[in-house]
């Protein structure tokens, strides 16, 4: 029994410190789910012109992240461009306006993500 708390004890400190070192808290960053390559230009415009495919920003998403590209958030309002560590979750938004919840590296340049939504 004694061993038993001490290890629930060992456990409380231990997810403590693992919280401590997280230091940042979630944030919400609102923004589109664009391609590496497009949030370059901060659109798909030049992309859609080159491939002539029309506006089209969910298929020209996910045809530069076919030819190599990231899923990433980009604020089209303010021109910047947020990684994203997560590839699963931004593909079925892909082009679409999104609220991402998670934490920001600011070295990386890239969001922990931990929710998706899509914005309505
Ligand atoms: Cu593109």
């Amino acid at each position: 029994m004694k061993r038993y708390t001490l290890s629930l004890a060992a456990l409380a400190l231990l997810s403590g410190s693992i919280l401590l070192a997280g230091g940042e808290k979630a944030k919400t960053f609102k923004g589109e789910i664009m391609d590496s390559q497009c949030a370059m230009n901060n659109s798909h415009e030049k992309m859609e012109k080159m491939a002539n495919m029309g506006h089209d920003p969910k298929m020209c998403t996910l045809k530069c992240v076919e030819m190599g590209g990231k899923f990433v958030l980009q604020d089209t309002e303010k021109n910047v461009t947020y990684m994203l560590d997560d590839q699963e979750k931004p593909r079925e938004l892909a082009g679409q306006k999104v609220t991402v919840t998670g934490t920001y590296d600011k070295k990386t340049k890239t969001i922990h993500v931990e929710r998706i939504e899509g914005a309505s």
